[in-house]
């Protein structure tokens, strides 16, 4: 453990971690899973039948389906691909309503369509997009809000169809993060029209690249099955537009797997999280997101303000040292291209503040307690030596420019 800040990599003491500790580093199988995934592999290359609902994909669809107790379960190549197929078959027009602080796939993917994101605050304590703030942004020319489960933590899904209802207006949800949650008793995976999940390498679950569209309307889901396959509904038969959005067969495979490892996974994340919540606890000027109880623990979710160093001085630090934690969502959606463009940018003062404050730690299978113990005591480091840091870190920042 370093003690003293002469041992800090910013004030030329040897880095930490050499080998760079990742927010997303994936959760990959290993042992008994890694064998069954490399056999799923063989098998898939036996058969010659790589992709295009293949065995595979629609036995990875049968378990999400079972394992989120929904109707429809439609697998994508990503979950970008998978928002713009569910936005496509709702036939959303004219203005979407989304939160500022998202990845920018959720404004970007209705963009991509030629729809208009608008966006709108974000809940300080959540970061789920502000009820209150998105009633007011309502114009005639709205069809949808698209709210996203930030870091797992569900929207207030009560409050959002009310909404919807009142206004006639779709509601979906962006799940990119939130496998394996539940709200109020309900998983994750029903709510609204269609939620999208992602499996991407960097997700709790993932087949390397790759995302599943759930729906409990089996009309939309057919449509927007066919829709992911170019529109056909058989044999050189097209019914509708659509696009290439199809999920693999090696990705399902990898999809199946992680699946299988879900319970170990979320194990290893709430472990983690628990040690940065001890190891953290009573340090001013960091403080926690706390999670549903119900959730996956996928992210681990810090907040930097008040005493000490600011949230992009504690990032310096940590990144000297091999701890690529990072500033998700920075800057905010808002402020960012196209859309800080715009004639006109909203200010978002939640959105602004988390986006200058929030920082995302490594967590996940590939990180330890034992890491996250090194990992807290550099925080602590810095953070009790603010002062010390803040000029040094100005120092190499002169030295650099000049
Ligand atoms: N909606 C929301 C709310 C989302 O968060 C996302 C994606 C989407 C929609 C769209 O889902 P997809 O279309 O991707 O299915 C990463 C992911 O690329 C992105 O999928 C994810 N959200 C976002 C939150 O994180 P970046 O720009 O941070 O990626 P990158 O390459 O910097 O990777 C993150 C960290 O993971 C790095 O520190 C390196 C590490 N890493 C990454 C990969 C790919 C590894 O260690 N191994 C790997 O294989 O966006």
């Amino acid at each position: 453990m370093k003690q003293q800040l002469s041992q800090l990599a910013l004030f030329g003491g040897p880095p930490r971690f050499y080998e760079p500790l990742h927010v997303g580093c994936p959760n990959v199988p290993q042992a008994e899973a890694r064998n069954q995934f490399l056999q799923s592999v063989s098998d898939i290359l036996d058969r010659r039948w790589l992709t295009n609902h293949g065995p595979v994909v629609a036995e990875f669809e049968r378990a999400l389906a079972q394992k989120l107790g929904v109707r429809n379960v439609i697998t994508v190549c990503n979950a970008t691909q998978g928002l713009q197929v569910v936005a496509k078959a709702c036939g959303l027009t004219g203005e979407v309503i989304v939160p500022a602080f998202t990845f920018v796939a959720t404004a970007h993917a209705l963009s991509w369509i030629g729809l208009e994101p608008v966006f709108a605050d974000v809940d300080p304590h959540r970061h789920t997009i502000d009820p209150d703030h998105l009633e007011a942004l309502i114009t005639p020319r709205t069809s949808a809000i698209v709210a996203t489960h930030l870091w797992g933590n569900a929207c207030p899904t009560e409050r959002l169809a009310q909404i919807a209802r009142e206004y006639r207006l779709q509601l979906i949800y962006d799940a990119a993060h939130a496998f394996g949650g539940s709200h109020q008793g309900q998983v994750i995976g029903s709510f609204g029209r269609a939620e999208v999940f992602s499996f991407h390498a960097t997700k709790f679950i993932n087949s390397f690249e790759g995302g599943a569209i759930t729906t409990n309307d089996d009309e939309l889901a057919q449509k927007m099955r066919q829709m992911t396959c170019f529109g056909f509904d058989g044999i050189d038969h097209v019914a509708s537009v659509g696009t290439n959005a199809k999920m693999s067969e090696v990705a399902a495979a990898m999809g199946l797997s992680s699946l299988s490892m879900m319970a170990d996974i979320t194990a290893a994340n709430q472990l983690n999280y628990e040690a940065y919540c001890l190891r953290l606890a009573g340090l001013p000027g960091v403080r926690l997101l706390p999670f549903d109880e119900a959730g996956n623990y996928q992210y681990a979710i810090a907040e930097v303000r008040g005493k000490g160093l600011s949230r992009d001085q504690l990032l310096e630090v940590l990144w000297a040292e091999g701890i690529r934690a990072r500033r998700y969502f920075y800057p905010g959606c808002h402020r960012m291209e196209p859309y800080a463009s715009r004639a006109e940018v909203p200010s978002l003062p939640v959105s602004e503040r988390l986006a200058e404050t929030v920082l995302a730690l490594p967590t996940g299978t590939a990180v330890t307690p034992t890491e996250i113990a090194a990992i807290c005591s550099i925080v602590r480091l810095a953070m009790g030596n603010a002062e010390e840091v803040k000029q040094r870190l100005a120092r190499t920042h002169q030295a650099a420019a000049a």
